[in-house]
C-alpha cells in the first residue's frame, strides 16, 4: 500500500487524516491520500523560493528540465506503472499516451526557452523591448483522465517562466505526482519550488484557488468546476487558464480515405476509454458512403482492447447516459453494458438513431460511447459539428475538403486526416463553454509571465 504524501518546502508530510485511493481494475485500495484543507504551508515555502528561482537564468532553469526529464526517463517503466496502477489504463496507453508525454513536455519546454528570443519593437526614437518577469506562486489543477501528462504540461513551463508552483494531482489519481515529487527531491530541485498538496477538489483546489498569496490558475477539468474556478479567482485579478470540457465532432465527408479514416475515428473515439477532452464523441458521416463506413468502423472495433473507466461512480453516469440514449429513440449498434468482473468496466458502445441535438449527443459522456450521424451536404455537417455548446476540438477526414471544412468547425482545434497529432508549439484550448486561454509553446510562456514593455528614449 503506498501512503501519499504532500510536499512542501522539500518535506514530505502526510495528513491527519486521508482517504482511500482505489484501482478501477478490480476496485482494490493501491494508497492513502492526504485530505489536506490548508496550503498556507505550501505557499509560504513556495513564496520564499520564488525570489531565488526567479532570478536563475532562463538557461539554468532550461537544465533543470532537463534534469526533471532525465530522471523521468530513467524511470519512465515507474511512471508508466503507477499510472495504470491508478488509472487501469493498459500499459501500452500509460506508457505510449502518458508517461512518454509526461518526459516530453518538461524536455520540450527546456528547448523551447533556449529558442526563446527577445521582442523589441523599435521606434524612430526609442526602442521598447518586453521583459518575461515571473508571475509568483501559480496554483495548477489537474484531473484524472491524463494524470502527470496534464500536470506537466503545467509545471514545466510554469517553473520555466521562475515561478514556483503548487500542484494538485486529481484526489482519484495522485499517485504520479507524488512520484515526480520524489524524484524532483532526489536530484535537488530546490525546496519550494515545486510543492504538491493532495485532497478533495472542493477542500485544498477551492483553497488554491481562494489564497491571496497565488497568482495565477491554471485548471484543467469539467466544466461545472470551471465555473466555481473562475467565480472564486475573477474579483482577485488572478491570471487564469482554463481548459474544461468536449463533445468533439468527427466528420467523415464523401471522399474520406476509409483506409485511414476507419481506423483514425475508431482511435479518436475509444483511447484512454474515451476519457480524453478531446475524444470525438460524436461521428458525423455523409449518408452516400454511411453503410461502408458503418461496417468497417463496427467491425474494426471488434479488435479494440480498452481499460475500464475511472471509478464505479463515473461508469453508473456513464451507463446512465447509455440509458437515456435509449429513451431518447437511440439504437445500440455495439456494446451498451459493464463487463461482469470487479472494477468499472464498459463496453465500447455505438449508438445510432439519436438526433444531433439530443441530450446524449450534446451533453459530455467521457467514456467509452460514441453517437453516429447522418448528414447530406457539407452545411448539415458543419451546423451539426457547431450545435454543442463546447468547441474544444475536432476533426475532419476528406481528400479534398479538409481545410475548408475545418475552418468553419468552432473550436479551439481541428486535425484533418489525423487526431490527436500534437506539436507542442501550437496553441492547444477550447472556445464556448470549453475553456478560456490557450497553453502550449509561447501561449504557456506567455500565461505563466507578466510581459512588462520597457521603453528607452534614444540620446
Ligand atoms: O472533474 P473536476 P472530475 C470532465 C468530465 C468529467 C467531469 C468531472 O466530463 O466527467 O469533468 O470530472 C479539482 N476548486 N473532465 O470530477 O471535478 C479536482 O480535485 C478547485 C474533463 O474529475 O472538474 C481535480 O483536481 N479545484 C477534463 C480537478 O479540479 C477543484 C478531464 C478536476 O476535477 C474544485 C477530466 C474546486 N472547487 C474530467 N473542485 C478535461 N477537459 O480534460 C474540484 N477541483
Amino acid at each position: 500500500m503506498i501512503q501519499v504524501e504532500n510536499l512542501v518546502g522539500g518535506e514530505f508530510i502526510v495528513t491527519a487524516e486521508c482517504f482511500d485511493d482505489i484501482s478501477p481494475l478490480d476496485n482494490s485500495i493501491v494508497a492513502q491520500i492526504p485530505r489536506t484543507k490548508n496550503v498556507d504551508n505550501a505557499v509560504l515555502a513556495a513564496t520564499q523560493a520564488q525570489p531565488s528561482w526567479g532570478g536563475l537564468d532562463m538557461d539554468e532553469r532550461c537544465d533543470w528540465l532537463d534534469k526533471i526529464a532525465d530522471i523521468l526517463e530513467k524511470n519512465i517503466e515507474e511512471v508508466a506503472r503507477l499510472e495504470s496502477l491508478d488509472t487501469g489504463k493498459p500499459h501500452h496507453v500509460a506508457m505510449g499516451v502518458d508517461a512518454n508525454r509526461s518526459v516530453n513536455n518538461f524536455r520540450f519546454f527546456a528547448n523551447f526557452g533556449r529558442s526563446i528570443k527577445s521582442e523589441t519593437f523599435e521606434m524612430e526614437d526609442a526602442t521598447n523591448y518586453v521583459l518575461r518577469k515571473p508571475v509568483g506562486v501559480v496554483g495548477l489543477i489537474s484531473p484524472w483522465n491524463l494524470p502527470l501528462y496534464l500536470l506537466s504540461w503545467k509545471i514545466a513551463p510554469a517553473l520555466l517562466m521562475g515561478n514556483t508552483v503548487i500542484a494538485k494531482p486529481s484526489e482519484i489519481t495522485p499517485l504520479t505526482a507524488h512520484y515526480l515529487g520524489k524524484l524532483c527531491t532526489e536530484i535537488g530541485l530546490p525546496n519550494g519550488v515545486l510543492n504538491i498538496v493532495n485532497g478533495y477538489g472542493p477542500e485544498v483546489g477551492q483553497a488554491i484557488v481562494e489564497h491571496t498569496g497565488i497568482k495565477a490558475i491554471s485548471f484543467t477539468g469539467g466544466t461545472a468546476t470551471g465555473k466555481i474556478v473562475a467565480a472564486t479567482a475573477a474579483p482577485m485579478f488572478k491570471k487564469l487558464s482554463l481548459e474544461l470540457g468536449g463533445k468533439n465532432a468527427t466528420i467523415v465527408m464523401e471522399d474520406a480515405d476509409l483506409d485511414i479514416a476507419v481506423p483514425g475515428v475508431v482511435r479518436a473515439s475509444f483511447l484512454n476509454s474515451g476519457q480524453i477532452c478531446l475524444c470525438g464523441s460524436r461521428v458525423l458521416i455523409h449518408s452516400s458512403i454511411y453503410d461502408d463506413f458503418m461496417s468497417r468502423y463496427l467491425e474494426e472495433l471488434n479488435e479494440l482492447e480498452i481499460g475500464p473507466v475511472i471509478n464505479v461512480e463515473h461508469r453508473n453516469k456513464v451507463m446512465s447516459y447509455i440509458e437515456l440514449a435509449k429513451k431518447e429513440g437511440g439504437q445500440i449498434l455495439a456494446g451498451g453494458n459493464v463487463l461482469d468482473k470487479p472494477g468499472a468496466w464498459i463496453e465500447p458502445t455505438v449508438i445510432a438513431g439519436l438526433s444531433h441535438t439530443s441530450r446524449t449527443a450534446t451533453e459530455e459522456i467521457f467514456g467509452p460511447v460514441v453517437t453516429i450521424h447522418k448528414f447530406e451536404n457539407d452545411a448539415e455537417a458543419i451546423e451539426m459539428a457547431n450545435c454543442t455548446n463546447y468547441g474544444l476540438a475536432g476533426s475532419v477526414w476528406s481528400k479534398s475538403k479538409g481545410r475548408e471544412i475545418a475552418e468553419q468547425i468552432d473550436s479551439g482545434m481541428v486535425w484533418v486526416n489525423t487526431w490527436l497529432h500534437r506539436d507542442l508549439r501550437v496553441p492547444f484550448g477550447g472556445i464556448k463553454d470549453s475553456g478560456v486561454g490557450r497553453e502550449g509553446g509561447m501561449w504557456s510562456v506567455g500565461f505563466f509571465s507578466e510581459a512588462i514593455n520597457i521603453c528607452v528614449m534614444e540620446d
